[in-house]
């Protein structure tokens, strides 16, 4: 076991107990009822979300790793000697291990995850393979202000990474949000390399997340498990049933939980009613084109609009880069 400095935000904003009950209440209570795609991500659920990594039908993982095998040392340009490289919704951290090897000496590598127990082991595993870096994971809720480790805050500058398209699973006004906030996390100027996945044919994005296996339905489910552990929820799990499909007006793909019958359900005391058919809007992943993510960074008033961003293909890989300067809004 490699000794690794803590540095969680004690408590991490938005990803604490009373956050959970509080959110779920809320979206239970909202017409349509939904969650934050953000409470997915349990210890269990981070596990599910690799195995969906893994499917024949989820592209993303896939290609964006062949993206930085075939790119990554262009990419890695986009990093001065000595700083430090933080990512956003670390995760396994398997994208982060090909950037790391192109990478000039960084001053700290902070993986910043809002599933404590994923990212502390991430960051113990990643740490004897890079005996040189140091690796300081911090559990935090990416959407609200947090603290980086000293080493982040006293290197020279920061370098922000967040591939996988979690900036997809933000709603627009979310998204820039967000893009505020790591502006602010990572200081004036800081590069921030973004992987968002484009809008594609929608059969290749509804098999995407309706596998064969049946992981991305168990992974949604997991949801109402952790609602039922967590927060004395009554959820009858054999009650309740995927659904995914892309809207194509809103370019995105929509995650729900739909229940099979009328029915009540208790959270955390309060009564729940569901009618049949009612869903919980659970996630949403939203899909780009070139031009809705410079109008995103524009919105986030990043100027000039430039973000790093690469396409995500089936087939081929097409590597786009833009520098980004973050200007602190
Ligand atoms: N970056 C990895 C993982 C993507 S899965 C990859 O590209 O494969 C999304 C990750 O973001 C999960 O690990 C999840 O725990 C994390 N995450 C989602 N919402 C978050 C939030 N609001 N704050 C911090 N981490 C978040
Ligand atoms: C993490 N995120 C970008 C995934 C996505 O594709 O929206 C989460 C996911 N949901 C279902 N499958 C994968």
């Amino acid at each position: 076991m490699v000794a690794l400095a803590r540095s969680r935000v004690t408590p991490p904003q938005g990803a604490d107990d009373a956050a959970f009950e509080t959110d779920v209440l809320a979206g239970l209570g909202a017409t349509p009822k939904r969650m934050p795609a953000k409470y997915f991500y349990d210890a269990t659920g981070s596990q599910l979300f690799e195995r969906i990594t893994e499917l024949p039908e989820y592209y993303p993982t896939r290609t964006e790793m062949r993206i930085l095998r075939d790119h990554g040392a262009d990419i890695a340009k986009l990093i001065a000697p000595g700083a430090a490289l933080v990512e956003f919704g670390s995760g396994s951290s398997k994208k982060v291990r090909i950037l790391l090897r192109a990478a000039p000496p960084l001053a700290a590598y902070v993986p910043v995850d809002i599933c404590g127990e994923m990212v502390e082991q991430e960051a113990a595993e990643l740490q004897p393979d890079f005996p040189q870096l140091k690796v300081r994971p911090v559990t935090a809720d990416i959407c609200f202000p947090f603290d980086l480790p000293a080493e982040a805050k006293a290197a020279p500058a920061r370098v922000g990474f967040f591939p996988g398209s979690t900036i997809g699973n933000f709603e627009p006004h979310e998204a820039a949000a967000f893009l505020r906030n790591a502006a602010k996390i990572l200081g004036s100027g800081a590069t921030l390399i973004v992987g968002v996945d484009l809008i594609k044919p929608a059969e290749v994005l509804n098999a995407a997340y309706n596998d064969k296996a049946g992981v991305t339905a168990k992974f949604n489910l997991n949801l109402l498990t952790r609602i039922n552990r967590e927060l004395g929820g009554t959820f009858k799990l054999d009650s309740f049933e995927h659904h995914a499909f892309f809207n194509r007006e809103r370019n995105r793909i929509e995650m729900h939980l739909a229940s099979l019958k009328r029915q009540k359900v208790k959270v955390a005391g309060e009564c729940f009613d569901f009618r049949a058919g009612e869903t919980i809007h659970t996630e949403s992943s939203y899909k780009y084109s070139v031009e809705s993510l410079g109008a995103l960074a524009r919105k986030s008033k990043h100027s000039p609009a430039t973000l790093t961003f690469w396409r995500f293909r089936l087939a081929r890989c097409i590597s786009m880069r833009l520098r980004s300067r973050l200007k602190k809004a």
